[in-house]
């Protein structure tokens, strides 16, 4: 416990759960996400690789833009603030992999929870005002993201990972080239001095620090774009299938998710309660979160929750649920957001993959009433 406890001091943060040591991985257990906006010391950690080299002069960072443009961008962080309006949203970064530990047999991945998210303010200038400025050619269908990191047995040639979106995702306003995050300069671990920050779609996209983007006249085929990264089976197949060979489509938006914040599961109260606050927060990808509904009798029925207006697009919506507790007992709270297409979370998970992406589970806290139960 004491090394976890320097490992993650070390990194800044406070109570994560380490999921991997080397590439670094750490998730934000559920009750410890009930701030408004995550703060830095519990926002989730993903490497796929090694940390590259420290920064001795931010601003110094520089970044280039290249291939199907008109005029190729070779830019500093200070000329990228200085050349380009500033933009601050809150909006949440999610894994592509969270949830994956609740699939049966277990999937290829570290094994998220719910915590492989955050939602924290990222500041920094649109892509596409720095698109606009280099020109996009006709030919411009996709993007290539690189950085600085080493891959994980330290290879400066190899990329840790090399993920791209097509040009339309690349041109929203939300989608942002971040250097400070909840008002600070971006830390180190989360790819300052300079990173992607892509909203909605798996954060493999976000790429940290950030030197160069692609502009390319076809799908990227970086480290995460082929085989089965970041890509699910286009026809469903059965749990524990070997999927080497069939047809697949590469992931886009996230699915709809809540998860409860407080109570933390396990939580005690004295004989006697009969009504709780229950508290969490909701997104789904590209999409608005419609409602968000909580149970305490596994579905039979359920009370709706009250929802904060999101800030802007991508923000979280946080909630709050007032709770009757017919008596003293045992209790298992679930909460279950649906987007506003209609899609609600499942019950149980029906879409394994070998790489265990798309895992949207509703979430359960079990509490205990008085001292039976
Ligand atoms: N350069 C680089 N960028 C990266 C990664 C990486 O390994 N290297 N991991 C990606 C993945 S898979 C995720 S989920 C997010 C995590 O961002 P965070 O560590 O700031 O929470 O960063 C993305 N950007
Ligand atoms: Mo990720």
């Amino acid at each position: 416990m004491q090394d976890q406890t320097d490992t993650l001091g070390r990194f800044g943060k406070d109570r994560l759960t380490i999921l991997s040591e080397t590439p670094f991985v750490a998730e934000t257990p559920e009750a410890l996400l009930d701030d408004e906006t995550t703060p830095i010391a519990r926002f989730f950690i993903r490497n796929n690789g090694l940390l590259p080299a420290p920064v001795e002069d931010p601003d110094a960072w520089r970044f280039t833009v290249d291939g199907e443009v008109e005029h190729p961008l070779d830019l500093s962080l200070a000329e990228l603030k200085s050349h380009f309006p500033a933009r601050t949203f809150r909006m949440v970064l999610e894994c592509g992999g969270n949830g994956r530990s609740f699939f049966e047999p277990q999937a290829e991945g570290n094994p998220w929870t719910n915590g492989g998210a955050g939602c924290a303010e990222w500041t920094g200038v649109s892509l596409r005002d720095v698109l606009q400025a280099a020109g996009l050619k006709g030919t411009a269908r996709f993007t290539g993201h690189f950085g600085a990191d080493p891959d994980k047995t330290g290879s400066r040639e190899k990329q840790a990972m090399s993920r791209g979106m097509p040009i339309a995702k690349a041109l929203e306003e939300h989608t942002l080239l971040v250097w400070a995050m909840n008002g600070e300069a971006l830390p180190f671990v989360h790819g300052g001095p300079l990173r992607l920050v892509v909203p909605g779609w798996p954060g493999s996209l976000s790429q940290k620090w950030l030197t160069r983007i692609w502009i390319r006249d076809r799908e990227h085929d970086g480290p995460g774009m082929t085989g089965l990264s970041y890509r699910v089976p286009v026809h469903p197949l059965p749990p524990g299938s070997d999927a080497q060979s069939v047809e697949t489509r590469i992931l886009e938006s996230m699915p709809v998710r809540s998860i409860i914040t407080a109570p933390a599961h396990g939580s005690r109260y004295g004989a006697g309660t009969r009504g709780i606050a229950v508290r969490g927060a909701a997104w789904a990808g590209d999409d608005a979160v419609a409602r968000v509904e909580c149970s305490i009798d596994g579905g039979a029925t359920w009370v709706p929750a009250r929802m904060a207006p999101p800030r802007n697009r991508y923000d979280w919506v946080r909630w709050t649920a007032e709770i009757a507790l017919p008596g003293d007992g045992y209790y298992e709270i679930v909460a279950r957001a649906t987007d506003s297409q209609g899609r609600a979370q499942p019950f149980r998970v029906v879409n394994w993959n070998p790489n265990g992406y798309g895992c949207n589970l509703m979430h359960r806290v079990a509490i205990r009433v008085g001292e039976g139960g």
